[in-house]
C-alpha cells in the first residue's frame, strides 16, 4: 500500500505536494506518555517523512505570541501556537466542547450557547490562518480535522490561500432539524462550503450533511456528493477511518508476555472471563448505561457471578469542563453502587480505571478479554471496535458488543450490535457472549477481521489525498447547478 506521501507524488505532476495536517491539537512527540484519543492514534498510523502538522500547543496562558513554535522528530514538522486564556475559554471549552460536541453528538440537552464563543471560535479559527499562512507553499496539501476549525478554510481564502484545503469530520454529522438548534449555524455550514473536499466517516453522517446544505443554503448535491456553492465545487465524500491492524496484532501477541497482561490474566482465577471497556470518560461513550446493562446482567442471570469481570478503562478528558467533572462523579457513584451491591470477599464484578494505559498494554489487555464492550451513546467512527478485533487470538476470539449508534456499526455487522440506551439488551448481549460456542465466535471473528484488514489507517489517509488531489478539475464540477 502507498504511502501518503508516495500517494502524493503520483498525483501531482509537477512537483512533490506536501502534507499540511492541521488539528486543534498536535500530539508533539517532547510529549512522552499514553495517548487516548482516537484523532492522534490513527493519525499517528498514518504519518510520513515532510509532513507538517500544525495546530495548538495545549498550552494557555496570559502571553501568547503569533509566530508558530517549530520542533520536527523522525522528519515530521510540528508547528504550534499557544491561546491566551480568554481563547482557550470562549474557542475551546465553551463553543467547540460545549456547543459543538454535545450538538454533534445528538444531545441538545448539553449543548449551550453564548455568542461572545461564537466569536471567540471564529477569531481563534482566524488566528490559527494567520500563523498558517506564513508556513505555506502554493502547492501544498492541507487536509484540516475536526469541529474545532470549521471555520478554517474560509479564514484562509480571506488571506487569499488558494491551495486545495480538505476537511474530515471525526464525530457525527446531525439533521438539520438539529444543526438548525445551533444559533449561527448557517454561518458555519457556509464556512465548511469553504473546503474543497469534506469527509465523512458514513454515508448517513454525509447524508445529514447533504440535507442540511440543501434546506439551509439551498444547494444541490449529485448522487457522488458534489456540489457548487458561490461558484466553488465542493465535493462530500465518505472515508471511514481505521487502525494499522498489522501493527495493532502484532502488540497484542507481544504483550501477551508483558508483566501487566499476566498479571490481569492471573487475577482471573479458574474459568472467569475479562468483559473490557477502554474509552475516553466522555458522556457521549455511554459508560453508565454499559454498567447498568453489566448490572442486568449479574441480577437476571446469577450463574455469572463470579464467572466474570469487568474492567473499564476510562481516560480521563476535557477535565476543565463542568459537564465532564460531573460525569466522573455519576460515574464513581455508579461503579461504587455496583460494586457495593454484587462483590463478594474474593470477587469485585468491576474494576474502573480512570487513567490512560500503554497502547501495547492495552492490545494485549484487549486479547485477554472474553468480550469487547463498545456501547457509545453516539460516535462518529469508534477506534477501540477495530482494535478489539486486531487484537483477538484467531484460534480463541473473543466478542464484540458494539452500539448500533457508533460508527463502526455500519461496517462491522458482524459484531452483536446493540441498543445502548436499553441496559437489558446489554444484558442479553453479554450473555449471548459469554455462552457462545468457539465456531460461531470464529466464524464472526474472522468476518469482522477481514473488514478490519480492508479499511485501515493508511487505507482511509490515501482515499482523502486522492480525492484532495485528484478533484481540481473533475469534470462533474462544470456540469453542477450554481448557487
Ligand atoms: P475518540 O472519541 O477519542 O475519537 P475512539 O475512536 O474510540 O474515540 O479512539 C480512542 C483512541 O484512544 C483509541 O485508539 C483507544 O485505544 C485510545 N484510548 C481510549 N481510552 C484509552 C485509555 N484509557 N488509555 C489509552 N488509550 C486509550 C474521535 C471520535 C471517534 C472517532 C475518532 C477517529 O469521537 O468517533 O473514531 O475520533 O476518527
Amino acid at each position: 500500500m502507498p504511502s501518503c506521501v508516495s500517494l502524493l507524488d503520483q498525483n501531482r505532476e509537477d512537483a512533490v505536494a506536501r502534507l499540511v495536517i492541521v488539528s486543534n491539537r498536535v500530539p508533539l512527540p517532547s510529549e512522552r506518555g499514553p495517548r487516548a484519543g482516537g484523532l492522534a492514534v490513527a493519525l499517528a498510523d498514518a504519518l510520513r517523512p515532510g509532513t507538517l502538522w500544525f495546530g495548538w500547543s495545549g498550552r494557555h496562558s496570559g502571553t501568547v505570541t503569533q509566530t508558530p513554535y517549530v520542533q520536527s522528530a523522525d522528519s515530521v514538522t510540528y508547528a504550534t501556537i499557544d491561546l491566551s486564556e480568554h481563547e482557550y475559554r470562549t474557542f475551546y471549552v465553551h463553543f467547540s466542547n460545549g456547543s459543538l460536541w454535545p450538538l454533534l453528538h445528538f444531545r441538545l440537552g448539553l449543548m449551550g450557547y453564548r455568542g461572545e464563543d461564537f466569536d471567540g471560535y471564529l477569531a481563534v479559527n482566524r488566528r490559527f490562518a494567520d500563523a498558517l499562512k506564513t508556513l505555506l507553499r502554493p502547492d501544498d496539501l492541507i487536509w484540516v480535522h475536526d469541529y474545532h476549525l470549521f471555520p478554517l478554510a474560509e479564514a484562509l481564502r480571506e488571506l487569499g490561500v488558494a491551495n486545495r484545503i480538505g476537511f474530515f469530520l471525526h464525530t457525527p454529522f446531525v439533521p438539520p432539524a438539529l444543526l438548525q438548534a445551533l444559533p449561527r449555524a448557517d454561518h458555519l455550514l457556509q464556512a465548511m462550503c469553504a473546503y474543497d473536499v469534506v469527509g465523512f466517516h458514513t454515508r448517513t453522517y454525509r447524508q445529514a450533511f447533504l440535507e442540511c446544505v440543501t434546506e439551509m443554503l439551498g444547494a444541490r448535491a449529485d448522487h457522488d456528493g458534489r456540489f457548487l456553492y458561490r461558484g466553488r465545487p465542493v465535493h462530500a465524500i465518505v472515508d471511514p477511518i481505521g487502525i494499522d491492524p498489522d501493527r495493532f496484532a502484532a502488540n497484542a501477541e507481544d504483550s501477551a508476555r508483558s508483566m501487566e497482561v499476566r498479571l490481569l490474566r492471573e487475577s482471573l482465577p479458574g474459568s472467569r472471563s475479562l468483559a473490557i471497556g477502554v474509552d475516553r470518560l466522555d458522556y457521549s461513550k455511554g459508560l453508565a448505561n454499559r454498567f447498568e446493562g453489566f448490572a442486568r446482567l449479574l441480577a437476571t442471570r446469577p450463574e455469572h457471578r463470579r464467572q466474570v469481570s469487568f474492567l473499564q478503562v476510562a481516560a480521563r478528558s476535557r477535565e476543565d469542563i463542568g459537564d465532564y467533572q460531573r460525569l466522573r462523579r455519576e460515574l464513581d457513584r455508579v461503579v461504587g453502587d455496583i460494586n457495593g451491591r454484587f462483590s463478594e470477599f474474593d470477587w469485585v464484578p468491576l474494576r474502573y480505571m480512570t487513567r490512560a494505559v500503554r497502547r501495547t498494554t492495552l492490545a494485549g489487555f484487549f486479547r485477554a478479554a472474553r468480550l469487547g464492550v463498545v456501547t457509545p451513546l453516539r460516535d462518529g467512527m469508534n477506534l477501540v471496535a477495530k482494535e478489539y478485533i486486531a487484537a483477538q487470538d484467531p484460534v480463541d476470539p473473543g466478542v464484540l458488543i458494539l452500539s448500533r449508534f457508533a460508527g463502526a456499526a455500519d461496517e462491522l455487522t458482524e459484531a452483536l450490535l446493540v441498543n445502548p440506551y436499553d441496559s437489558d439488551a446489554i444484558a442479553d448481549a453479554m450473555h449471548t457472549a459469554l455462552t457462545m460456542q468457539p465456531v460461531e465466535r470464529q466464524e464472526r471473528w474472522r468476518a469482522l477481521r477481514d473488514k478490519v484488514w480492508q479499511n485501515t489507517a493508511s487505507h482511509y489517509c490515501e482515499v482523502f489525498l486522492s480525492h484532495l488531489a485528484a478533484d481540481e478539475v473533475h469534470p462533474h464540477s462544470r456540469r453542477l447547478r450554481a448557487v
